[in-house]
């Protein structure tokens, strides 16, 4: 059953891999010239050249897709969990060389580079086995002689779109399931990591997944491929839309799909709060508080937003806070595994950033410290390795920020963290609550109480009582509220609902046209009194 596929092996031009777009199992040139996929550390280090797609492109990989389904969606459902965990075997003996791949494209340190990598892998270890219990129903009939159930049956082909950030982990999420559930995809993958996003589809055809049942199609962002793959939503390519990325950009998604009956996964920004409360353990509450704002400089949709601090210790945990932050390295994780953080993944990112000093200082915030880049002509002890060709940022830490303020209420998707001072418990859920955002949340207690009326209020689709607000395990429901997304879910089996469409089928065995409803036979619509009620008076 399993056909050794005709790839050609990789190709290189010195450290760069020859990429290019995965259609119909083929690897094929695109229609415009090609683009460089610079390094985010270093701008010089080009690690991979793709094709650029154009709109020609887009509906060749969506023919492919389709014409893979017809066969894709009767591979029995065990079977495609057994591709799906050779995938998984390819990604755990590659997980070093990928890992290294992400940390030079997108310029996260390894052990968060192999954390990703892992996170791949735990999503294909989760849905291998899901295969065996892609569970319908069966239910009892109001009629004799009938039998009830229901089936997941695939949708089609899913269109996947997500950012630079996780540019393996989370197209996982998304494709792992869409294909255990008999679905066939096409991912525009991000031009900031296209040569990952390459190579997971490498890894797919080395564990003999047939062609055609994912495709990629490379490209530029906004006004180029990027453009033409969410007009192809208009164009019916799709019958599902998975998305990860803004809040602006998901709106733009939601409409497209709206228009075509579609429904989207949409997983958005965020701009999480964290509450440290008095009883709290102050040097867990610490790591988990420096972990969440600036691990991959910030640049998670997890990452925490506003710090949310009890009165009685305020004073105490930002002086022991500051301490910490002075001590962040920040470098080139290239040549340095051991930075805290590197530099901001994307030109895009980096500009939101410099523009969050202004609006931070327009808000009337007090900054304590950053605001600056780190550059080769600016630097100290804490910066590792070379630097001068990548936008590295010092951590910033913003005090006195209350919910008016427009940096309370935007996300900004950098190494920056607001601190926000409350009377009591209650003020620091309204602080908590206080943003149209509803992604990630943590609170760090001992209190019972609180932590119960945290759990029932919080306007969040992920919650951590005493750890951080990133690191959500692949099998739990990832997803948010309000701004945060529309309530679809990744992971675990709440993804299930998202890349199938539920089939209700009535058997029929009595011989007779028996109609619900009508027909039913409801014997306990007889009705006696042979309790003589009268007679109570
Ligand atoms: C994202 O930033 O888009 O929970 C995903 C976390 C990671 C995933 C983040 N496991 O922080």
């Amino acid at each position: 059953m399993y056909v050794k596929p005709n790839v050609p092996k990789m190709a290189h031009v010195g450290k760069s891999v020859i990429g290019f777009n995965w259609i119909a199992g083929r690897e094929l040139e695109g229609d415009l010239p090609s683009f460089d996929a610079r390094s985010s550390a270093d701008r010089r280090d080009i690690v991979g050249i793709f094709p650029e797609c154009s709109e020609r492109d887009i509906a060749k990989a969506a023919k492919a897709a389709a014409e893979a389904f017809k066969t894709w969606k009767d591979v029995p459902a065990p079977v495609r969990g057994a591709y799906i965990q050779r995938i998984g075997e390819v990604l755990s003996a590659q997980k070093e060389k990928l890992a290294r791949v992400i940390v030079r494209e997108v310029g996260k340190p390894m052990r968060e580079a192999l954390g990703e990598v892992q996170e791949a892998i735990d999503t294909c270890h989760y849905f291998h086995s899901e295969g065996r219990r892609l569970h319908g129903q069966t239910i009892p009939s109001e009629m004799p002689d009938k039998s009830l159930s229901t089936y997941r049956r695939p949708l089609g082909v899913v269109g996947v779109l997500a950012s630079s950030n996780f540019p393996l982990a989370v197209p996982s999420w998304k494709i792992i399931p869409a294909i255990l559930c008999g679905n066939t995809v096409v991912w525009k993958p991000s031009e900031k990591a296209p040569t990952i996003a390459y190579l997971f589809v490498r890894a797919m055809m080395d564990a003999g997944l047939p062609p055609g049942v994912v495709n990629t199609v490379n490209g530029k962002g906004h006004a180029a491929c990027g453009k033409h793959f969410l007009a192809a939503i208009d164009k019916g390519f799709f019958q599902k839309f998975s998305f990860t990325g803004s809040t602006a950009l998901g709106r733009t998604v939601a409409e497209a799909c709206g228009r075509n009956l579609i429904s989207p996964s949409l997983e958005l920004g965020g701009k999480n709060p964290m509450i440290v409360m008095p009883d709290a353990d102050l040097d867990l509450a610490l790591d988990g508080a420096l972990t969440s704002a600036f691990a991959t400089a910030g640049q998670r949709c997890t990452s925490l937003g506003n710090l949310i601090l009890h009165k009685d210790i305020a004073e105490t945990f930002k002086a022991r806070f500051l301490e910490a932050v002075a001590k962040i390295t920040v470098g080139n994780p290239t040549g340095h595994p051991e930075v805290f953080y590197g530099p901001m993944i994307n030109p895009r990112f980096a500009k939101r950033f410099e523009e969050h000093w202004e609006l931070g200082r327009q808000d009337g915030a007090t900054l304590l410290t950053g605001g600056a880049h780190w550059t080769e002509d600016n630097r100290d002890d804490r910066v590792l390795g070379e630097i001068g060709h990548g936008a590295y940022m010092q951590p910033c830490v913003w005090d006195g920020v209350t919910p008016e303020m427009a940096i309370f209420q935007q996300e900004t998707f950098g190494p920056t963290v607001n601190i926000c001072t409350v009377d009591d418990f209650d003020q620091a859920m309204a602080y908590a609550n206080g943003t149209p955002y509803g992604l990630s949340s943590a609170l760090y207690t001992e209190n019972r109480q609180c932590i119960e009326r945290f759990k029932r209020e919080i306007q969040a689709g992920m919650s951590s009582i005493n750890n951080s607000t990133i690191g959500a395990e692949a099998h739990m429901p990832f997803g948010g509220t309000g701004w945060s997304g529309n309530n679809s879910r990744e992971g675990g089996l709440w993804v299930l609902e998202h890349y199938t469409r539920w089939h209700a089928v009535n058997e029929d065995l009595s011989g007779k046209l028996q109609l619900a409803q009508i027909d039913t036979d409801y014997r306990g619509k007889a009705k006696y009194d042979v309790t003589d009620w009268a007679s109570l008076g």
